[in-house]
């Protein structure tokens, strides 16, 4: 058996309630390790931020409902020994939960990202191009843009376009830039909804968020990625439910930005980190437009110091 150190992601046992830091043991470091594992051996701090897929839970009304159940239980076929096996099915729209939007999601005036035709680029039923699929793991500077935070309040109305200001006085308040390459998570503070289920789709009061303005300042710098706390990222008017969704046009279509949606920042804000490393590995399934997905902000838990002097250390041992 490996005695490589396993991170562990906290899953809080109740799904409304924020993730707080779950710290990774820290062993002994491996002498000649890779600066990467040796950075995560001396101690990571990892923040959840996906929400757990439960059955009935608040999704967006466009898509097949998640669906999970038990066509075996224990019991069901006992083996020789006396041992059973419980097994799970699951049937899913692709965009429940907190998920990720492949370029193939949208089309604008019937073309993808980079012009392709949108009716031809489905072969059989899949998106080669632009599929989710072709979405990398990503492994990336997470910035979070707490508006609702800044605004000082617990979550923004629904309905609230989140504006440029708004992202940009967040973001000098956090100490932070934002800048080519970032995953952008921009909180609201309506995940915090969750729980309300339909309250939190926001069919009659509308859902805050960034609008085409927004959209286009993330587009501008260079983001790899935006991600919100709410079921569809971006502002949705009271009553208007997903009528027009500019932010996606922006994003998917003219940027090439991947687009994550339902996250849960609420853990993320109450540590106060502003900047992390993010990690989101997408279900590989060829040619689907988006997956389920469950992203983690991770952090040393070594004093910033202390890791400066250490690979100071390292490089004057190595010349
Ligand atoms: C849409 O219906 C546009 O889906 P999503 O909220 O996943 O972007």
């Amino acid at each position: 058996m490996s005695d490589t150190p396993t991170t562990t992601p906290h899953t809080p046992a109740d799904p409304t309630a924020a993730s707080t830091p779950a710290s990774t043991p820290a062993p002994a470091p491996v002498a000649g390790a890779d600066d990467l594992l040796r950075a995560v051996q001396a101690g990571v701090e990892t923040i959840d931020l996906g929400r757990q897929l439960r059955v009935g839970m608040p999704q967006s009304p466009n898509h097949p409902q998640f669906w999970h159940t038990l066509p075996r239980r224990h019991g069901d076929m006992v083996r020789s020994d006396g041992s059973s096996a419980a097994n799970d099915m699951i049937t899913t729209g692709t965009h429940v939960g907190t998920h990720i939007d492949a370029l193939a999601h949208v089309s604008f005036d019937g073309k993808l990202h980079g012009g392709a035709d949108a009716a031809a680029a489905c072969v059989g039923g899949k998106y080669e191009e632009h599929g989710v699929h072709t979405i990398a793991p990503m492994l990336r500077r997470g910035v979070l843009l707490d508006v609702a935070g800044h605004l000082g309040l617990t979550h923004c109305e629904g309905g609230y376009e989140i504006t440029v200001a708004d992202l940009e006085a967040t973001a000098e308040r956090a100490g932070v830039t934002v800048g080519a390459g970032d995953v952008v998570l921009v909180r609201s503070g309506w995940g915090a909804r969750f729980a309300e289920g339909a309250a939190y789709v926001g069919g009659a009061s509308g859902v805050p968020g960034v609008a085409e303005a927004g959209a286009v300042w993330l587009a501008e710098r260079g983001v790899h990625a935006a991600g919100a706390d709410t079921i569809a990222f971006e502002r949705l008017a009271p009553g208007g439910g997903h009528a027009l969704l500019p932010a996606h046009r922006v994003l998917l279509v003219e940027a090439g930005i991947f687009i994550v949606e339902a996250l849960d920042l609420e853990g993320l804000a109450a540590a106060g980190w502003a900047e992390f490393t993010f990690v989101l590995v997408p279900m590989n399934i060829f040619g689907a437009t988006g997956s389920p997905v469950r992203p983690l902000a991770l952090r040393s838990t070594q004093p910033q110091s202390q890791n400066q002097s250490q690979s100071q250390n390292q490089s004057g041992a190595a010349s």
